[in-house]
């Protein structure tokens, strides 16, 4: 009966060592691939960056538009998502003028993903849906344009 009991013992101790050795390497490897793994990454966003310097997020949603307040001029990437259930467009209307600067080509179906590229200058607009009433249920964002 003791010597049964040595015998678990020793096989407890023998599983908790290799448990601990795991643990051990699992650590250490963890902390070799966050290091290693933090620096590439940073590198990829720094020259993805540079091949794309402007590109835009926003978000056409049942409803409301979400996009930075203040654009940068010039050339523009958009990148525009559908987030709805609902059909949306958008429209860029100066705020100056009330002119329809640039829109959609077209209508955006629910969920759809859109890269536009536009240039616009400096000032202040009004990003609108106007499809089926969207603008009175709050499709509409003021924004500026800064050189
Ligand atoms: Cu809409």
């Amino acid at each position: 009966m003791a010597k049964k009991d040595r015998m678990i013992d020793r096989i407890r101790l023998g599983l908790l060592c290799r448990l601990g050795l795991c643990a051990l390497i699992i650590g250490s490897c963890d902390s070799e691939q966050n290091s290693a793994g933090d620096e590439p990454p940073a590198q990829q966003e720094l020259s993805a960056d540079a091949n794309i310097p402007d590109t835009i997020e926003i978000t056409l949603a049942d409803f409301y538009i979400g996009m930075p307040d203040i654009l940068p001029a010039g050339d523009l990437t958009l990148r525009l998502a559908s987030e709805g259930v609902e059909e949306h467009n958008l429209i860029f209307v100066a705020k100056d003028t009330e002119e329809n600067v640039w829109e959609t080509e077209g209508r955006l179906s629910p969920y759809e993903v859109r890269t536009v590229e536009l240039n616009l200058p400096a000032g202040k607009y009004t990003a609108v849906c106007d499809f089926s009433g969207h603008e009175t249920r709050g499709m509409f964002f003021e924004f500026a344009v800064h050189q």
